[in-house]
């Protein structure tokens, strides 16, 4: 307000972690909205997602970044990138780990990959609400000994314990800084991302494993009608004709309901009635041609 003279604080933070730990389930608690999608499947997040927290004091832009994990494929390695890239430029990182799980390899690399950056990390153990405190201690202990971590704080993403008491604590190294974003905008990423991003959340809960990895979504056209109604086409690329058998269902049944489903959260999303239209195209070994991954909208 007016009367206060306190300057305003803002700034950038990084959430890292390996898949599952609750990255996506973090940010949207601390954003108050679905941005993130959230599956029980390894690399749901493909792209750094940015999510925007607003007081009137201080705004932080969180980035929640693609699992660091050992590259594989070429989008893998776009992935270990945007990630490391990532790391250097943020205020903070937030190292989210799972403790109802021990320290595994996957917790290891990424460690490695935090003691080659300045920025002060945070050991954030998250799923409090699935261990016994007793094991809180020696878990925090096992970590301690790998990193000298700026500060350490025990949460469930899910059910919300201590998520503001993580947040006063990234308050205190957030830099004096303009606010970048309107009160009201919770995402840079423009609506098209995030539809696609639904359609292929759908996918994720409805297909078995073979098949997440194997798909890409693309949004060709949404355009608003005289009616009010947004019409979106997607597409929605496998790498094999028997993928885009399992995507379609017997007699076009498990694509209607991924639509159906995709549907209802567009409509919640952008508040307004949507005419959704889904194809699905076979595009061999879309992972490795980088052409292909720019065209689906995989920046650096
Ligand atoms: P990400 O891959 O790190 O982004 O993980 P997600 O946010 O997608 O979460 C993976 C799974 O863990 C989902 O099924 C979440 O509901 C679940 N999860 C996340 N946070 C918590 C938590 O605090 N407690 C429990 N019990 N489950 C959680
Ligand atoms: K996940
Ligand atoms: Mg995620």
């Amino acid at each position: 307000t007016s009367t206060s003279n306190q300057a305003y604080h803002s700034g950038f933070v990084s959430i890292v972690g390996r898949p599952n730990v609750g990255k996506s389930t973090l940010m949207n608690h601390m954003i108050g909205q679905k941005i993130a999608i959230m599956s029980d499947k390894a690399q749901t997040t493909r792209n750094k997602i940015q999510g925007v927290y607003t007081t009137d004091q201080a705004q932080i832009v969180f980035i929640d970044t693609p699992g660091i994990h050992k590259p594989k494929s070429k989008l893998g390695d776009f992935m270990m990138k945007v990630a490391q890239s990532t790391l250097k430029e943020v205020d903070a990182v937030l190292f989210l780990i799972d403790a109802s799980q021990g320290l595994g390899a996957g917790d290891r690399f990424i460690i490695d990959q935090l003691q080659q950056v300045q920025t002060p990390v945070f050991l954030v153990l998250n799923k409090i609400d699935q261990v016994h405190p007793d094991e809180l201690l020696p878990l925090i202990a096992t970590y301690k000994d790998l990193y000298d971590f700026a500060e350490i704080v025990p949460i469930s993403a899910l059910h919300g314990n201590n998520v503001q008491t993580l947040l006063d604590q990234i308050l205190k190294y957030i830099p004096e800084g303009p606010q970048y974003y309107p009160d009201d905008q919770v995402t840079d990423y423009p609506e098209q991302f995030i539809c696609a991003e639904l359609v292929r959340e759908k996918i994720l809960h409805m297909t078995r494993e073979e098949i997440p990895h194997s798909i890409a979504v693309y949004i060709e056209d949404m355009k608003v009608q005289d009616n009010g109604v947004v019409q979106i086409g997607a597409v929605i690329y496998v790498e094999r004709d028997s993928q885009k058998g399992i995507i379609i269902g017997k007699r076009g049944a498990l694509l209607k309901e991924i639509g159906q489903q995709a549907r209802q959260d567009m409509e919640a999303l952008l508040g307004s009635k949507i005419f959704l239209e889904l194809w699905v195209k076979v595009k061999k070994d879309w992972r490795n041609q980088e052409h292909v991954l720019k065209d689906l909208g995989f920046r650096h």
